[in-house]
């Protein structure tokens, strides 16, 4: 009898603006294809969870003050504390929803004015994800859903130079074709929007793929 060998799973990334709906669509695109009898997994940075984590949440809170390139690198670190059970949950053929990633590293710390090759750069070899979904909103919309929060970045001036960052990175994702990369427009309806991440979601669920990658090498 031939011998089965389980592929490996999805490592999908939604990224996006604050308000955007995100961790909305995150949960519900995990319990879709939990439906679909795809075993998924949920995860999220900053994971505020870990030492780090914690150090980064409370500078978020404005509990405490950190130097712009000491938070950065806090906020990769993060991501690197996790590279390697990524790696094993992906090889053991669990799917990975992922709130986050590089990209608002990069996004959040360039728009305060950190040079862009510098902000990348801590993040390169992390484990590449087969899918990038950007939920884009302008950030009036993003307003109208309950206001900012209280949160250091939340602010609309802050919120409209991320959103340029996004922009770039994106298109430079979608130049280099080593990733890809989707704009979701996240301003329609819950339901809406999970429908068209659904239709992306579908195709690379029908791929072959081979080994994750390596972000930005
Ligand atoms: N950061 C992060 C960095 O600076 N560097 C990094 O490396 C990383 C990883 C915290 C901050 O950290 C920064 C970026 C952030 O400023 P976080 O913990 O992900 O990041 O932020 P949160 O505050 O948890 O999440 P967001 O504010 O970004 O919200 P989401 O997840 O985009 O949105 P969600 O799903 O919580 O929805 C927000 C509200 O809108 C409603 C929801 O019900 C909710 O009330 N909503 C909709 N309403 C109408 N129509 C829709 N389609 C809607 N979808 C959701
Ligand atoms: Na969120």
């Amino acid at each position: 009898m031939a011998q089965q060998t389980k592929q490996r799973g999805m490592f999908i990334v939604i990224e996006g603006l604050d308000r955007s709906g995100k961790s909305t669509q995150a949960a519900r695109l995990v319990e879709h294809l939990q439906k679909d009898g795809i075993d998924a997994k949920l995860i999220k940075f900053p994971d505020r969870t870990t030492s780090i984590g914690k150090t980064i949440d409370s500078y978020l809170r404005s509990q405490s003050d950190l130097d712009d390139r000491a938070i950065h690198l806090l906020f990769s670190a993060n991501r690197w504390e996790l590279a390697s059970s990524i790696h094993q949950w992906l090889a053991s053929g669990i799917t990975l929803i992922c709130d986050r990633y590089a990209f608002s590293g990069i996004a959040f710390s360039a728009a305060k004015g950190l040079p862009y090759a510098w902000c990348r750069s801590p993040d390169i070899a992390l484990p590449a994800p087969d899918l990038t979904l950007f939920l884009d909103i302008t950030p009036e919309k993003a307003k109208e859903r309950g206001g900012y929060g209280e949160e250091r970045y939340e602010k609309e001036e802050m919120q409209r130079k991320v959103r340029d960052v996004f922009g770039r990175i994106g298109s430079e994702m979608s130049a280099s074709r080593e990733s890809s990369w989707v704009v979701v427009d996240a301003g329609e309806t819950m339901d809406e929007v999970e429908q068209v991440i659904w239709s992306h979601i579908e195709p690379v669920a029908k791929t072959v793929l081979g080994d994750v990658g390596k972000l930005w090498q």
